[in-house]
Formats: structure tokens, C-alpha cells, sequence
């Protein structure tokens, strides 16, 4: 006889409890449970039904120049399905891209979280990853200046946990209710549809400058961090404060960090909008080719952790999104490391079809009153009802916890548990003769059950009032050369704006961050010097001010946060007939040993003939692969290489923009030729930073030992990703 609690549980399902990982191998879960739902093409073609299709390039006609007929069933069945082959995109965060991977805790967190996965560091939980921007659709382009989604799935043991986060700490708004407006500023405008996955037009910006709560995120979506260069470079956070409990029931807020063990690296923004043309994949591909190339991606999971009586030990308050906690003031704890090692099988599948939710929690993580949050606790299920099709989303094999589940909720479009028993309630009597009855208050998930502060009212708490000091703490805390780069970011966007009151409104809200900030960029857009009265004078604006015990915070900024390591970073070498390939050879061995890969790039694809008579395999051309694909570039030596190359509009173009974007170079005898036109000559001493140039006869042929010092001076160079200090690059033509 079955047991009750059988009753509703699929195979799967049973499957899925069989398997809870043994220490160790936990990582496997999500894979083993997602090979059931997996098939791969076989050499006969059928219908849906099975039934083997007799030919696949004609329809059924009366006669063969005749009209198809409506009996066509293969023909119909092929064409319904295509009809129905899209499914709507999300509203925010269409353009996504996903891998799998494991987390593992490095020690227990017993003594703040009861979650299960926080435990034991012999334990890999799978997860599931999905990375995204938020404005455009889902072919835009992947290099916009943007939030970037930043959302995991932790397939646990004790059911799935979603932490939903983006890579900027804070949030445009307070409040969840202002969530549709905002989006609706951003999205193209509705009377024309423009622009596309961007946020520099009027609707935005006039709803930005009239709500100054944006304030702080504005600083960071017009810094470098909004323009990454490679999605596994860039930090993810969950935002808002959430909390810890552990088993005895005591809590700590917390706030979640991912730090990419690779560093935190922005492009230049002329780059950016290059790339985008380009390859609108960027992204998508750099994280898919590390990943089949065994380069995993890796992050650490870090906390603030602070205990439930120092909520208020702040000045501003935990509960508001637009703020963060400093790491100089409540640092941040490394508790674990996330690895994706796994590309998915099927983009629609995985990728488009993954529910993300901040409700999905675990015991042991619960909520905070954030309003932000709590809107956001009811909106991620709705959306992906009508997403999804339907309420069995859970269903679908991405979607799956590798734990049991097991509960009365029934039917609805696309159900596909097939649910044995007779009784569909809960108190019942009649599953098979035995009692089934919900464990009672202590099992499970345990609210946190905190005090609330009546009354019932509808208002903004005044302790979310300042929106300017930690917007005025992120830009003292920029190198020079970020500052710059925000600025720029935001004279590019007004300058996009057509109506001149915007801009000034907004110029006037930025002399409250920084006078001079908003000095610059108002000094571009044909308006007043910002008038800082003004902005005080208008409605949603608050006067409070708290004080921050720190003036700057070096952990916001991106400068130096590299480890040093060239590790999976693209360099392109030029060349052309008569290259030198003994110098080309003995540089490019060093900085593959330092983990770079190398392409050979050249006029046209087949082979170049070195100086020494070689053939050189070209991997891609001046223009199939211009050099916003690249991190750095190598000319080697050769006369007559380098002659050539000097003589090609696209390989100095290759070189200029390469320059202008502050990327390592590295020029050696007459390949210096290439930057001629910038007045660079062969005198290594006088190289601008970031320029290696090496003179012929030390990387001559067989100087080995010369040829491994240029390598590792390239080497250096590369490793700091980008020379933001250099001189004279607006000279170079965009
Ligand atoms: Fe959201 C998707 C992150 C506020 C409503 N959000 C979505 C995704 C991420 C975030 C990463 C994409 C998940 C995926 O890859 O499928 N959202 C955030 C963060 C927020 C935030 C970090 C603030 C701290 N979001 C927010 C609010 C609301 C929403 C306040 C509504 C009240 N978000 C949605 C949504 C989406 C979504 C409409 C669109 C598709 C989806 O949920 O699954 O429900």
C-alpha cells in the first residue's frame, strides 16, 4: 500500500529525494535532474505524436504546381508550432545570459543562519546564474551603458533560494510603488520606441531629476561599473538589508556581496558604443568561450553582517535601497566561493525560461521591511504567470528544487505532475487511511517575528530623507581618472536630453553631490551653471543630512582591483608579410604563459609569410576583429611588416583606437611605425604609460632573456587592464 505523503510525489520527484548529494558531490544535483528532461537529435524525423515525417522540404499538394492542402496535418503541426514559438520577454532584464556552476561555504555560518547550504564546506550546492541588463529587449545590444542583473539560484536541499541582486549596490527608488514609473522613464518612449536599451533621453532623465532619491544610483550608472568589460568582472549585490536567522531563532541583517575573483573592470564608453556594432554578443560570448575553455568563472560571497540591536547605529537607515554600509565601517565577511563550470544546453530552455524570485528563500534567510523589497516580494511570481504561461512554472526543469516538494496546489495550464490520490486538501482523513496534517510552528520556514510600528499609514519614513551624501561619498571615493569618466558619462547623456530644462534640473541636483561635478558637466549642455537654490527649492526634495564618519571608500572604487593576473585577456597580434616571427613568437610565449590568448590578425584571412619565408596560420582580420575585441595589442618587429601594416588604414586604425581606449601596447622595432602619427618613437624611456615599445636589436632573434623582459613589462602592462591616466588620447579620432 502507498504512504500518504507518496501520493502526489512524481518520479521525479522520488527520484530527485534518492539522490540528496552526499557530501561533496552535491554539485551534480541540478545536472543528474536536468539530464531526464535532455534530448539530442537523432537522424529520423517524426511529429509530435512519433509518427516519422516522410519528407521535410515539400507540403501536400493537389498535383505538383497545385495549391497545398488543408489535410496537410505534418505541415500544420510544423507551422503551429513555429507560431507559437515566442514567449513574452521580461518587462526589465529581457537580454540575459546564464551558466551553471556550484557554491560552497567556506566554514559554518551556524552561528547566524540556519540555511543548510551555509553549512558545511564539504557541500557544492548547484546553481544556476543569469546575468542580464535591465532596459532592453532581449536582442539589444549587451555593451549599453546599464544595470547589470546579477541573479542566482541555489538549487538547495532545502528548496531553491533566489538571490536576485544587480552589480550596483543601491537602487533608483525607495519604494516599490515608484518601480513602474521608473521603468516606464527608461523603456523607449512610447509615442516613437526610442531609444533602444538606453537611459540617455528625455523620459528618463526628467524623471530622474525630479525624484533626487535616484540620486546615488545615477552615480554608479554613469560610472565605468555601468560598462563592464566581461561579465565575470564585475561585483553583484542583493541590495537591499535581508536577514540572518539562525537556529535559536536570533537575527542579524545582512547584505550580500559577489567579488569577482578576476577584478572589477569597466571599457571606455567610446568602446562600448563600438562594440555594441560590432559584436551586440559581447558579453554572452566572452562568459560562454571562458567557460568551454575550462576558465571558470569565479566569485566569492561575502556579508556585512550586523546584529538585530545595531539597526539603528547608522545615521541612515538599513531598510532604504539608494544606500549601502561602507566596508570601512561594517566590513565584508568572505564566507564562500561561486564557480560556473557549465554552459547551458538550450538558451529558451534554461536561460529564458528561469523564474527568478526574491521569495524564493531557505530557513534561515528572511526579509527585511525594506518597502523596495516588499513590493518586490508580490511582483516576480505575477510577472511570470504571464511569462510563463501559467501558474506550474515551478515545473519546468530549470525552474526545479532537487529537494521533494509536495503540497495540494492542482492543475492549470501546462501542469505536468501527475498527481495520484484521491484527496486534494489538507486537514484530510482519506489519503490512503492515514491522517496528513502540516508539522506544526516549529518546522519549516520560520518568519522572523519581528515588532511592528503601528499605525497603518501610507508615507515615506523620514529616515530616508538624504539623498545626497552617499552620492557625494561614491565620487570622493573615485580615482582621478573615474571621476573623469562620470562626468563624461553624464555630459554624454543631457547632451541626448532635447528639452534644456531637464538638463538643468538635473545639473542643479548634482551641486548638492558635488559643486564642481556639476560645474563640468553643465559647462557642455548649453544651459546655467547649476544653481543648487533651485534644486532646494523644488517638490521631493529633502533637506536632511546625516553625517558619514568616512569621507571616501576606497572599496567603491574599481581602480587596481585586478590580482595581477592577464588571465583570459585577448591580445591582437598584427601583422602582415615580413613580420618578424621570431619576435613575435618569443613575446607571445610569455604572455600566454601569463594566461593571455592570442589571435594573429592580419589584411585578410589564410597565411602572411614571414621575413624568414614561414607561414603564419591568420586567425582574424583588421576588420572581422577590429580592436574593440581586444585587451591589448602586439606589433612585432619585421621592416616590412611593419611597413606594410603602416601603409593599411585599418591596422593604424587598429593600433590609434587601441590607444585611445588605454590599452596595453606593445610595439617592438619598426612595429613602432604604427604609432608614428601620435609622435611615439622608438625611445622606450619616452613610451606613454601602458605602451611597451622595444627596440629591434633587443628582442633580436635569439636574445632570449630580452624577449622574456619585454614579455613581462607587456605583461605588467596588460594586468592593469586599462591606462586610464594616459596622455593625449583625445587627439586620436574617435
Ligand atoms: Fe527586479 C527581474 C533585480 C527591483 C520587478 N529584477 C529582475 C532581474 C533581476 C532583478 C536581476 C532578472 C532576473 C532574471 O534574470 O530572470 N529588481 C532587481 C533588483 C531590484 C529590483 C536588484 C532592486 C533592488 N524588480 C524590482 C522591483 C520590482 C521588480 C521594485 C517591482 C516591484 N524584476 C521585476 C520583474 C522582473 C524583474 C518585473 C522582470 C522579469 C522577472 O521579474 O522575472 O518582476
Amino acid at each position: 500500500m502507498r504512504k500518504p505523503e507518496d501520493t502526489p510525489m512524481t518520479q521525479q520527484n522520488k527520484a530527485a529525494a534518492g539522490r540528496r548529494p552526499k557530501p561533496g558531490d552535491g554539485s551534480q544535483a541540478k545536472q543528474e535532474q536536468l539530464a531526464a528532461f535532455t534530448s539530442d537529435n537523432v537522424a529520423r524525423l517524426t511529429t509530435n505524436q512519433g509518427l516519422q515525417v516522410p519528407d521535410n522540404h515539400n507540403s501536400l499538394k493537389a498535383g505538383p504546381r497545385g495549391p497545398t492542402l488543408l489535410e496537410d496535418f505534418i505541415l500544420r503541426e510544423k507551422i503551429t508550432h513555429f507560431d507559437h514559438e515566442r514567449i513574452p520577454e521580461r518587462a526589465v532584464h529581457a537580454r540575459g545570459s546564464a551558466a551553471h556552476g556550484y557554491f560552497e561555504v567556506y566554514k559554518s555560518m551556524s552561528q547566524f543562519t540556519a540555511a543548510e547550504f551555509l553549512q558545511d564546506p564539504a557541500v557544492k550546492t548547484p546553481v544556476f546564474v543569469r546575468f542580464s541588463t535591465v532596459a532592453g529587449s532581449k536582442g539589444s545590444a549587451d555593451t549599453v551603458r546599464d544595470v547589470r542583473g546579477f541573479a542566482v539560484k541555489f538549487y538547495t536541499q532545502q528548496g531553491n533560494y533566489d538571490l536576485v541582486g544587480n552589480n550596483i549596490p543601491v537602487f533608483f527608488i525607495q519604494d516599490a510603488m515608484k518601480f513602474p514609473d521608473l521603468v516606464h522613464a527608461v523603456k523607449p518612449e512610447p509615442h516613437h520606441g526610442m531609444p533602444q536599451a538606453a537611459s540617455a533621453h528625455d523620459t528618463f532623465w526628467d524623471f530622474a531629476s525630479l525624484m533626487p532619491e535616484t540620486t546615488h544610483m545615477l552615480m554608479w550608472a554613469m560610472s565605468d561599473r555601468a560598462i563592464p568589460r566581461s561579465l565575470r568582472m564585475m561585483e553583484g549585490f542583493g541590495v537591499h538589508t535581508f536577514r540572518f536567522v539562525n537556529a535559536r531563532g536570533e537575527s542579524h541583517f545582512v547584505k550580500f556581496h559577489w567579488k569577482p575573483k578576476l577584478g572589477i573592470h569597466g571599457l571606455a564608453w567610446d568602446e562600448a558604443q563600438k562594440i555594441a556594432g560590432k559584436d551586440a554578443d559581447f558579453h554572452r560570448r566572452d562568459l560562454w568561450e571562458a567557460i568551454e575553455a575550462g576558465d571558470f568563472p569565479e566569485w566569492e560571497l561575502g556579508v556585512q553582517m550586523i546584529p538585530q540591536d545595531k539597526e539603528h547605529a547608522f545615521g541612515f537607515d538599513l531598510l532604504d535601497p539608494t544606500k549601502l554600509i561602507p566596508e570601512e565601517m561594517v566590513p565584508v565577511q568572505r564566507i564562500g566561493r561561486m564557480v560556473l563550470n557549465r554552459n547551458p544546453d538550450n538558451f529558451f530552455a534554461e536561460t529564458e525560461q528561469v523564474a527568478f524570485h526574491p521569495g524564493h528563500v531557505v530557513p534561515g534567510i528572511d526579509f527585511s521591511n525594506d518597502p523596495l523589497l516588499q513590493g518586490r516580494l508580490f511582483s516576480y511570481t505575477d510577472t511570470q504567470i504571464s511569462r510563463l504561461g501559467g501558474a506550474n512554472f515551478h515545473e519546468l526543469p530549470i525552474n526545479k528544487g532537487v529537494c521533494p516538494f509536495h503540497n495540494f496546489q492542482r492543475d492549470g495550464m501546462h501542469r505536468q505532475t501527475i498527481a495520484r490520490g484521491q484527496v486534494a486538501y489538507e486537514p484530510n482523513s482519506l489519503g490512503d487511511g492515514k491522517e496528513f496534517r502540516v508539522d506544526g510552528a516549529s518546522a519549516g520556514f520560520q518568519s522572523f517575528p519581528e515588532e511592528l510600528e503601528p499605525p497603518k499609514l501610507r508615507r515615506r519614513s523620514p529616515s530616508f530623507d538624504d539623498h545626497f551624501t552617499q552620492a557625494r561619498l561614491f565620487f570622493n571615493s573615485q580615482s582621478a581618472p573615474e571621476k573623469e569618466h562620470i562626468i563624461a558619462a553624464f555630459r554624454f547623456e543631457l547632451s541626448k536630453v532635447e528639452v534644456p530644462a531637464v538638463r538643468q534640473r538635473m545639473v542643479d541636483n548634482l551641486a548638492h553631490v558635488d559643486e564642481k561635478l556639476a560645474r563640468r558637466v553643465a559647462e557642455v549642455l548649453g544651459i546655467n551653471a547649476p544653481d543648487a537654490k533651485a534644486a532646494a527649492g523644488r517638490a521631493g526634495f529633502r533637506a536632511h543630512r546625516f553625517t558619514m564618519p568616512i569621507d571616501e571608500s576606497r572599496a567603491l572604487r574599481m581602480a587596481d582591483t585586478g590580482n595581477g593576473s592577464i588571465k583570459t585577456r585577448k591580445v591582437a597580434i598584427l601583422v602582415a608579410d615580413g613580420v618578424d616571427s621570431a619576435s613575435l613568437k618569443a613575446i607571445r610565449e610569455g604572455i600566454e604563459q601569463a594566461g593571455a590568448q592570442c589571435k594573429l590578425v592580419g589584411p585578410r584571412l589564410g597565411t602572411v609569410a614571414s621575413a624568414s619565408k614561414r607561414q603564419l596560420d591568420i586567425d582574424a582580420t583588421f576588420v572581422n576583429m577590429p580592436s574593440v575585441m581586444f585587451d591589448a595589442v602586439l606589433v612585432p618587429a619585421g621592416a616590412e611588416g611593419a611597413r606594410t601594416l603602416a601603409a593599411n588604414g585599418d591596422a593604424v586604425h587598429f593600433v590609434l583606437e587601441a590607444y585611445k581606449h588605454c590599452k596595453a601596447i606593445c610595439t617592438v622595432g619598426e612595429g613602432v611605425e604604427l604609432l608614428a602619427t601620435l609622435g611615439i618613437g622608438a625611445d622606450p624611456k619616452a613610451a606613454p604609460s601602458g605602451v611597451v615599445v622595444a627596440a629591434t636589436p633587443v628582442t633580436n632573434l635569439g636574445d632570449a632573456s630580452a624577449a622574456q623582459q619585454v614579455a613581462q613589462d607587456f605583461v605588467a602592462a596588460i594586468a592593469k587592464h586599462r591606462h586610464w591616466d594616459r596622455a593625449n588620447v583625445d587627439a586620436v579620432p574617435a
